[in-house]
């Protein structure tokens, strides 16, 4: 088998990955000599040969549920964007786009519709992830430019991670600072939550929610008093300090003051403040608690001001990080993917744009911004777009008031899905749908968080009639009749095109990918990772190391920022802050990772995060199904009490679509109010209130293929891959006719020998179908609580060809008479060892991480893990009662 060097497709950590594959069976490993991880992978990127099958895969082009050729599908494509544009104008189409498409994809993308269309109406999933940062980038250094590196994370003496999750959803790097912490490197964590990041940290500030600014100009304030400010640096690189200080005086700045309105103790607000000071070399990564705000540019600019006034940037360990959440969201910045940039890094200025007009010879060039992800849905709803390509990401689930957003799609004249699967929320609405390359078989570039570009390489063969984004780009492009100028034969071409933009007439941006203009054929295929800007003599890791900006004076901006609270306050009818965020091991709308049985296994369903004193006050327990509404929608999940939640603030996961759970979505909550200047919604704050669901019946359903919920019923319904079969749990309310309907549903068309055991007094029922010796389905109904077994047994069961007289024997039970059972919740998901397993070794002795490792095998892969084993030791459980 020959062995592919490529780079794994989930989070901008970007991780070299070598693949092998024989058909579509994959073997993956860390590529050591990839910067990025040095060998390194996650969970969800060891699991990758789980998410390569061609199960639920788009493989023909399909015009209104019907397969068809390429050839119709792009004339019809070409066909009605035309006749739009020309009966509406250009601004009544747009493109919906994403940071999992690759460069090459992007480059074609933007082009078509920047250059050729005449709108900008391209906007990239990226709006709603790094778009705070890029404007607090362009106002704070006059470009989007990320100043550091992945070095920095290891020379770093303090690294603060502001609204970011690490140890889940940037594991590899994580790995790496956990390393660094051997050496001394300490951390402190800025989230409302206790987050595993968190609870391995030196110091967990668990502010208030939306309090950052106030947090960041507090310690500004706090530099500048105890002298830590780096005057010299200021004085000759930096304008604008005067009027940040001057902004900071109208308010009080004491850290009295300060720690009284983000809602911490004035210790640990101290405690930060002296050890910033103290540590020269500092990092500030944030994320999405940072930039998914109303406020996300001035939290930005926020921790920018502090770097910049201490002089902490272009130094090795010292630097504000934004760290990228998609593979290429980077990538698509680059290119032009946001509709309020041009391409290369030039803007909607009058000499960017005649410059670019020049390169692409463009006959039709959009002259001012288009509209940014959530006007865009907007204007979908409202008519004003009439036709729509949504590519590489599944708006009907992220995007926020997610019920407003499928309204939009279903009444909009045309809408052209490219997926590579089949049955995503979004493509339900397409009239088009267009099979695309998955990750393993398209092929191209990437850019990671630290400005380096790696290839993605293909390691098996094209299935069905799908194709590489950039070619479906440029065909329906070329069926416009723009086929000149979108004639590219391979994707190398388009990356020497595109390379060439960035150097094309360029004094001064920093963005160059010069030296890449003339790779061969040979020499793209075997690139090798480098950060850009690219230079003669190679890449470069770290930008402003000569304190010079692109801004026309060379100094970088210090900005005023205004410390507000949320964009909308709770209140007594939403009284509770509903924030969403990620999980350890799943991958947004689920459509790759939940097709994985050991990475739906950590997070299986839907929850909600409760503080035990507002489960308390709504008579909520932990497991109880619980409803939690906002003024946009209603969702019901599993409710976990814990005190790693703030008072007043409850957390879902974004991860659940209908296709897993429709009751079980975050993003129908989410109000997501925007910043005024980024344009990125605040999915971290919605008012919100819960209370008990209340079923009075649940049950599970395992078989072989999954199974949607049956229509007009009063069901919560949520699914899990397992190993050989999909787990369907559900509750319901109302009597005996509801599960007399369900089981009649989940029973049509199954055949073979029904096993039954029916308690109709009690409720109770349990039925199994077996055909041909092999387990077809098995439906368990309670109307008492607490009365299922286990999972775990039965679902094994499906992996085998013969069923045994003992399984026999077992099925209306649910596990084998007399045999142990291996149950309890997850914990690492690459050597599959459960919670039991780990508490048994520690009460046999085994009292650390390596301990605990060597006698279960937890922990030893990927480390995801490691930050909950480390809570089950004993001297955790002592640190934390301290
Ligand atoms: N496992 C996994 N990893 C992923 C992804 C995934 O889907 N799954 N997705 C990738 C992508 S695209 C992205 S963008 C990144 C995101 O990576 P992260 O930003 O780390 O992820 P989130 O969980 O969205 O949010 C981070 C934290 O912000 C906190 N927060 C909420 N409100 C506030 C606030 O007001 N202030 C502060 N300081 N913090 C707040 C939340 O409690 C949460 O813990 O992850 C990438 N990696
Ligand atoms: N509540 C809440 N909502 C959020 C967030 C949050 O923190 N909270 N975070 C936001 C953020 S940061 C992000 S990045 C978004 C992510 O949200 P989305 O982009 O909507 O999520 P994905 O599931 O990654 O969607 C990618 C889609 O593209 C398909 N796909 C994968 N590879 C390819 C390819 O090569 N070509 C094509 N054509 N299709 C492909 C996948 O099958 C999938 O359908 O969610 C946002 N929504
Ligand atoms: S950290 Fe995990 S998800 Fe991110 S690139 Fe590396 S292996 Fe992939
Ligand atoms: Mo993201």
């Amino acid at each position: 088998m020959v062995e592919t060097r490529t780079t794994c497709p989930y989070c901008g950590v970007g991780c070299g990955i070598t693949a092998r594959a024989e058909g579509r069976a994959l073997t993956v490993q860390g590529d050591a000599d990839h910067p990025a991880n040095l060998g390194r992978l996650c969970s969800k990127g060891t699991a990758l040969a789980d998410t390569v099958g061609l199960e639920g895969r788009l493989l023909a082009p399909e015009i209104g549920g019907r397969e068809t050729s390429w050839a119709e599908a792009t004339r019809l494509v070409a066909r009605r964007f035309s006749e739009t544009i020309a009966r509406h104008g250009p601004d009544s189409v747009a493109f919906y786009v994403s940071g999992q498409l690759l460069t090459e994809d992007y480059y074609v993308a933007n082009k078509l519709m920047k250059g050729f269309i005449g709108a900008a109406n391209i906007d990239t999933n990226s709006r709603l992830c790094m778009a705070s940062a890029v404007a607090a980038h362009k106002a704070a250094f006059g470009a989007d430019l990320v100043p550091g590196c992945y070095e920095d994370l290891d020379l770093a003496d303090l690294v603060v991670f502001s609204g970011h999750n690490a140890a889940w959803t940037h594991p590899v790097l994580f790995r790496r600072m956990e390393a660094a912490r051997d050496r001394g490197q300490r951390h402190v964590v800025i989230d409302p939550r206790r987050t595993d990041t968190a609870e391995m940290a030196d110091l967990h500030l668990p502010l208030a929610p939306q309090s950052d600014v106030r947090l960041w100009n507090g310690l500004l304030a706090h530099l500048m008093d105890c002298g830590a400010v780096d005057q010299a640096y200021v004085a000759t690189h930096v304008s604008g300090y005067g009027a940040v200080v001057e902004s900071l005086a109208r308010d009080d700045q004491s850290p009295a003051a300060v720690a009284a309105d983000c809602g911490l103790t004035l210790a640990d607000l101290r405690a930060f403040y002296d050890l910033f000071a103290a540590t020269p070399r500092t990092v500030s990564l944030f994320s999405m608690g940072a930039n998914q705000s109303a406020q996300g540019v001035a939290k930005g600019l926020a921790i920018l001001n502090v770097h910049l006034a201490t002089g902490r940037i272009g130094k090795p360990g010292a630097c504000p990080f934004s760290i990228t959440g998609q593979p290429n969201a980077m990538g698509g910045r680059e290119t032009g993917g946001l509709a309020n940039t041009l391409a290369a890094h030039m803007d909607f200025t009058e000499v960017d744009c005649a410059r670019v007009e020049r390169f692409w010879s463009a006959p039709n060039l959009a002259r001012k911004p288009g509209l940014k992800a959530v006007e865009m849905f907007e204007a979908v709803g409202d008519g004003r777009i009439k036709a729509l390509w949504v590519m590489a990401t599944n708006p009907a689930v992220s995007m926020p008031r997610a019920h407003a957003v499928r309204k939009a799609l279903a009444g909009c004249p045309f809408v052209v899905v490219s997926d590579c699967m089949a049955y995503t929320d979004t493509a339900a609405f397409a009239h088009v749908k267009l099979p695309a390359l998955a990750w393993g078989e398209k092929d191209g570039t990437v850019t990671n968080s630290e400005r380096r570009i790696s290839r993605q390489r293909a390691v098996m063969a094209p299935p069905g009639q799908a194709r590489p984004d950039w070619k479906i780009i440029a065909e329906v492009a070329a069926a416009m009749g723009h086929g000149e100028a979108f004639n590219w034969r391979s994707n190398a071409q388009v990356f020497r095109e595109w390379a060439r933009m960035t150097a094309y007439e360029n004094s001064g941006r920093t963005l160059d990918l010069g030296p890449l203009v003339g790779l061969t054929p040979e020499a793209y295929d075997a690139l090798a990772p480098v950060q850009w800007p690219v230079t003669p003599a190679g890449g470069t890791a770290r930008l402003f190391t000569d304190g010079r900006f692109p801004t026309a004076d060379g100094r970088a901006r210090m900005v005023p920022t205004l410390a507000l609270g949320p964009a909308e306050a709770t209140d007594g009818a939403f009284p509770l802050a509903l924030n969403t965020g990620r999980v350890r091991d799943h991958w947004h709308t689920l459509t790759r990772t939940g097709l994985s049985a050991s990475l739906s296994r950590h997070a299986p369903e839907p929850y909600v995060d409760v503080h035990p004193a507002d489960a308390l006050e709504q008579g909520i327990a932990d497991g109880m199904l619980t409803r939690v509404r906002t003024a946009h929608g209603e969702a019901v999940a599993l409710a976990r009490i814990t005190d790693a939640q703030r008072p007043g603030c409850i957390f879902m996961p974004m991860h659940w679509s209908a296709a897993y759970a429709p009751q079980g979505m975050a993003n129908p909550l989410v109000s997501g109010p925007v910043d005024p200047i980024s344009g990125q919604p605040e999915f971290k704050h919605t008012p919100a209130r819960i209370q008990a669901y209340r079923e009075t019946w649940r049950g599970f359903f395992l078989s072989r293929a999954a199974v949607a919920p049956p229509e007009g019923l009063d069901l919560v319904w949520r699914r899990a891959t397992q190993d050989g079969c999909q787990l369907h749990e559900f509750a319901g309310r109302g009597d005996a006719d509801q599960r007399d309907a369900l089981r009649k549903a989940l029973s049509r068309g199954l055949k073979g020998q029904a096993l039954l055991l029916e308690d109709a007094q009690g409720g109770r029922l349990r039925e199994a179908f077996v055909q041909d010796d092999r387990l077809a389905s098995v439906l368990f109904m309670t109307v008492e609580t607490g009365r299922l077994p286990p999972r775990d047994w039965l679902s094994a069961l499906f992996a085998k060809d013969q069923l045994s007289e003992t399984d026999r024997a077992g099925l209306l039970i649910g596990f084998a008479p007399g045999a142990p059972v291996e149950t309890g919740p997850l914990v690492c998901a690459c050597r599959s060892v459960r919670r039991p397993r780990i508490e048994a070794a520690i009460a046999q002795g085994a009292a650390s991480l390596d301990a605990v490792g060597a006698a279960t095998g937890a922990g030893t892969q990927c480390g995801s893990c490691r930050p909950e084993i480390t809570r089950m030791l004993p001297a955790s459980e002592t640190r934390h009662a301290a």
